[in-house]
């Protein structure tokens, strides 16, 4: 069926509500839409339609971010959202991965892809340039369309991309406006890194779908939004768990004088929502201590967008998922292969329904191996316990989770490997109260090596995003090793 987007048609009858604002200002959803098709219509050229074309971008504004997210959709191509804390090798590999056919960057960061472009041939647009494009008919493609790439560390190496249709998106958007209650008049910050699906799908695409209205950060900034809290700015909050730890950090530093407004802006929000990383039930009951608001905790992944969430009405948990969101099928599925039936055994999550991704692109037989009779498998293991869902974590330890972010170790390992003076190594997550779990190294250095942890964060600093940068080094003599040579890495956490 081809007509246009849902999420365009209900923008269309939002006109002059505010979108979005930010440091440039407020938008409505008719400057978005505006804007949006000069983007598209500036994209095409000639063409009528760019049939699933790869169309990386980066933006800091959410504003330029979801007007470019919207032009590439309405002319017909696919998203990939490059990581604004990237490193060059790891822009290439998505950029080459995608085979984008294009990149559309703000004018602050055009210095950041420029010379990579350039090298790898590719076409760079100006979003600010893209506005005096001749206005031209949109295509108007089927939701079956493929529609984002977004690239997630898994077990593999390389950082797989996830492909979802516009269909998925759909499906994940409305599960969680039927679920949350999302409405035209909520109000909600927005401060997550927009190459993931927290930021993208759970608070911009939401929030859009339902008219309501971002007030967008270029990062997590602390004070600023702390104080548009105090001020009653908002009505919905959602965050990785890492942010309400630096959040209890920071309210706990301040005077009771400064930290009571604050304390009664939060308290006044009607919903506040923890994802993307377990939180510690200690930080769930501290938060509600402190606030008085109890934290919905929820369960999803890049591949399936939200599975499983503690009830908007009703308890919420700590330390619980809760249960299947609308529309979403889950079961858990035993070490021997059997579907579980009943509570208190534990299992894999499996997850079927709309909203679960197409494919990983160009990765057939991976996508294959993560379906069972249809059913995706997470590798989250997790058991039911009187009623609710309870995470009790990954069947890999190379999955590392820091600060809401996943990392695969072997893609740390393979770049620390490219040192001269590493010999060898092995990268782990280890406990940390603030970031879940922190990028640790175990390495074996060759002989007249004295390399330090500071000399090799500075080292990794071209090679690596911010997030996978070692937080601890240690150096070893040999690693463990199982009695086929095989490193062993669950014997390294005692040596840290
Ligand atoms: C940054 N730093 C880290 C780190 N990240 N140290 C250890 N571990 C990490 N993971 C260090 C930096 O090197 C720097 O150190 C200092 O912390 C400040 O860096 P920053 O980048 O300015 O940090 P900050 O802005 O405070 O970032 C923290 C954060 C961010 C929590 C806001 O990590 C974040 O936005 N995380 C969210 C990720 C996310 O959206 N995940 C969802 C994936 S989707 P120095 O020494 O230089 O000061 C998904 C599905 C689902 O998971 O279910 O949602
Ligand atoms: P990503 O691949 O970045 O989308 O991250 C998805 C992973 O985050 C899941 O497979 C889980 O391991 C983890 N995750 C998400 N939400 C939670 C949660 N509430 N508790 C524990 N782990 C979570």
């Amino acid at each position: 069926m081809t007509k246009e987007l849902e999420l365009i048609g209900r923008a269309r009858a939002k006109g002059d509500s505010i979108a979005i604002s930010s440091t440039t200002g407020g938008r409505t959803y008719s400057d978005l839409l505006d804007r949006s098709a000069r983007i598209a219509s500036s994209l095409l050229q000639s063409h009528d339609d760019l049939k699933e074309a790869r169309i990386a971008f980066l933006a800091t504004d959410g504003y330029d971010y979801a007007s470019i997210q919207w032009g590439i959709w309405r002319a017909g191509g696919v998203v990939v959202p490059l990581c604004l804390s990237a490193a060059d090798p790891e822009l290439e590999y998505t950029l080459t991965n995608s085979s984008a056919s294009q990149v559309v960057v703000t004018q602050e960061l055009r210095s950041k892809l420029a010379t990579l472009c350039e090298r790898l041939d590719l076409t760079l647009s100006i979003a600010e340039e893209m506005g005096d494009a001749p206005a031209r008919a949109l295509p108007k493609a089927g939701i079956d369309r493929r529609a984002m790439i977004l690239y997630t560390s898994g077990t593999t190496s390389k950082p797989k991309g996830v492909v979802s249709t516009h269909a998925n998106i759909q499906a994940q958007i409305e599960t969680l406006v039927d679920a949350w209650e999302w409405q035209a008049s909520d109000r909600i910050p927005l401060f997550l890194p927009l190459h993931h699906i927290h930021g993208i799908i759970n608070v911009l695409s939401c929030a859009l779908w339902s008219g309501a209205t971002i007030e967008a950060f270029p990062s997590f900034k602390i004070d600023e939004i702390l104080s548009r809290i105090a001020a009653g700015a908002y009505t919905v909050f959602m965050a990785v768990p890492t942010i309400y730890v630096k959040l209890i950090q920071a309210l706990n530093a301040l005077s009771d004088a400064e930290r009571e407004p604050i304390i009664r802006g939060f308290a006044d929000l009607r919903l506040m929502i923890s994802g993307s990383a377990a939180l510690p039930a200690s930080v769930h009951e501290q938060w509600t201590a402190l606030t008085g608001q109890k934290l919905l905790e929820r369960y999803g992944m890049t591949e399936i967008g939200m599975a499983l969430s503690n009830p908007f009405h009703g308890e919420r948990r700590p330390r619980a998922v809760g249960q299947p969101l609308p529309h979403v099928d889950v079961r858990l599925k035993s070490e021997s292969g059997e579907i579980i039936a009943n509570e208190n055994e534990p299992g894999e999550i499996q997850v079927r329904g709309p909203g679960v991704f197409n494919k990983y692109w160009n990765l057939p037989d991976i996508t294959a191996e993560s379906f069972d009779e249809g059913w995706f498998r997470t590798d989250d293991m997790a058991v039911i316990e009187t009623g609710y869902y309870r995470i009790m974590g990954r069947l890999s330890v190379d999955i590392i989770k820091s600060g809401g972010y996943k990392l695969s170790a072997l893609e740390i390992e393979a770049t620390l490997l490219k040192h001269p003076e590493i010999r060898e190594c092995a990268v782990i997550g280890m406990p940390d109260d603030t970031w879940g779990e922190a990028v640790s190294a175990a390495v074996v250095l060759e002989d007249a090596s004295d390399l330090g942890l500071e000399e090799l964060r500075e080292w990794c600093r071209d090679r690596l995003s911010t997030y996978k940068i070692p937080k601890k080094l240690l150096i070893l003599e040999s690693l463990p090793r199982n009695a086929m040579g095989k490193v062993t890495k669950p014997p390294l956490r005692d040596l840290f």
